[in-house]
């Protein structure tokens, strides 16, 4: 055997499928050898009582995204992927948002240059489309689809961001040409529009009535339509960022008729509830737990966990879309302040992610290692099109690796998060398991707490067409 550069001893190997107890060869940043016991090479980890895991996948993160006038996300790529890493993360899928009027290649070239030589973890772009225009219909989204962004998210609300009906079925018609993946997020715009404009005349204005205003049947409506749409087309989709049983339910109505429809949650929607959004007896605190669509009830969140047991969803993603909370150009700005209409809608949640899914589901009994891994990791490779060489660990495979203690006992705090945000959300949440290495291509980036990894360490992963996600 060729001279390995590192050996990971002794630990318990978890792939999606299986778990075993194993060494893992690396070499030149590459899983070459899985054994009983591999000779020695000049770097070991010794991970005798560790589990030795893919390192996570988060499919769905914002960083270095507009916010609308005066609002300034709280995380770029070095923020954002470091916080990434602190979590036991090794791959990110960002979102690169076409504003309107702007061409999408442009938008990504400017993604590209605020990500290049500032991430510590590997990278893609899915694209957000705004402005389905025939140039952007007919040629930047099918050359970006072959130059590696198979995937695009739409809007169903969103002043700046919806897309009609017939836009929709403009964009999901090129995603069935060009083999690519949509990811739909489904709230309707005019019922929130109309709740909105209502709870403001009657003096509603406290970040509690964000959730007010979009209550479960808005998500669900807008399911059943992004379903609807994508049967007439004949397209595959991914419902992202799903918060209870109302949406679940047409997700399962839709399989049941056959149909292909992913779907993704969240942590917010297993730990928060909407009461987290009246803060302090309804002060502007409740703004930290404003995100789209709203965490639901304690009823919802066991709903969520019945869908990560039985398949409803293949993806466990955060979310993260980072602002800061006591800042003007955060969630307490001046517009924020007069009314929840302004107030930014995302949560901080990267390295927070799979520390609350592990505690919450492996620890607690609720699911088992395999599907953590697969919820965590594999599932995301297969459906975003990085599967083989991320999302498991096999020889070939990228030896981007989470080595956790399943036992450790931690308390989340602000301070371990890592992120450009000045809070986090889950404060205060007792998890137990902790991601104490993460390794990206086989160089440590994350060295229990102490960081260690290079700026610039994380490369862009051009993505293919998913066979995964659409056959
Ligand atoms: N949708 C997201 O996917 N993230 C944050 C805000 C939103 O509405
Ligand atoms: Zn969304
Ligand atoms: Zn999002």
């Amino acid at each position: 055997m060729t001279m390995l550069d590192l050996v990971i001893r002794g630990g318990i190997v978890v792939t999606a499928s299986d778990v075993s107890r194993c060494d893992v060869g690396v070499k030149d940043g590459r899983i070459v050898a899985l054994a009983e016991a591999l000779p020695s090479a000049p770097h070991e980890i010794d991970a005798t009582g560790r589990l030795v895991m893919p390192g996570g996948i988060d499919s769905h993160v914002h960083l270095a995204q507009p916010g609308g006038p005066g609002i300034v996300m709280a995380d770029g790529f070095e923020t954002g992927t470091r916080s990434a890493a602190v979590g036991g993360n090794t791959t990110v899928l960002s979102f690169a948002l076409q504003e309107r009027g702007a061409s999408l290649r442009e938008s990504v070239e400017a993604y590209h240059l605020k990500a290049k030589g500032q991430s510590f973890v590997d990278y893609g772009f899915h694209l957000i489309v705004t402005d389905p225009t025939p140039a952007v219909l007919g040629q930047e989204l099918p050359a970006l689809v072959s130059a590696g962004y198979p995937s695009f998210k739409v809007f169903m609300t969103y002043d700046d961001m919806v897309l009609t009906d017939r836009q929709l079925l403009e964009v999901f018609a090129v995603a069935r040409e060009q083999g690519a993946l949509v990811m739909v997020h489904a709230e309707g715009y005019d019922q929130i529009k109309f709740m909105t404009d209502r709870l403001e005349r009657q003096g509603k204005t406290q970040p509690y009535f964000h959730s007010v205003s979009r209550p479960e049947l808005v998500e669900r409506e807008a399911t059943h339509r992004a379903i609807s749409h994508a049967e007439l087309i004949g397209i595959p989709i991914m419902i992202v960022h799903v918060s209870g049983r109302e949406a679940m339910e047409q997700i399962q109505w839709a399989r049941g008729r056959g149909l292909k429809v992913h779907a993704e949650t969240c942590p917010q929607y297993l730990v928060l509830t909407a009461d987290d959004l009246k803060g302090l007896n309804m002060d502007m605190s409740g703004a930290k737990y404003v995100c789209s669509p709203p965490p639901r009830d304690r009823a919802s969140q066991e709903a969520i966990w019945r869908g990560l047991q039985s398949g409803v969803f293949q993806t466990f993603s955060s979310d993260h879309c980072p602002f800061r909370f006591d800042d003007e150009a955060g969630k307490t700005g001046p517009k924020a302040r007069t009314s929840f209409r302004w107030v930014p809608n995302g949560i901080p949640g990267i390295a927070a992610r799979l520390p609350i899914l592990f505690s919450e589901g492996v620890s607690k009994g609720r699911i088992s290692l395999q599907v953590f891994v697969a919820l965590s990791a594999t599932n995301h490779a297969k459906m975003y099109g990085l599967y083989p060489r991320k999302g498991s660990i096999m020889i070939g495979a990228d030896a981007d690796i989470a080595i956790w203690d399943p036992d450790r006992k931690v308390t989340l705090t602000q301070e371990l998060m890592k992120h450009g945000s000045d809070y986090t959300p889950y404060e205060g949440i007792e998890v137990t398991g902790w991601p104490v290495k993460t390794l990206v291509r086989g160089v440590l980036v994350n060295d229990d707490g102490d960081f260690v990894g290079q700026i610039g360490h994380g490369q862009f992963l051009p993505r293919e067409t998913s066979r995964e996600a659409l056959r």
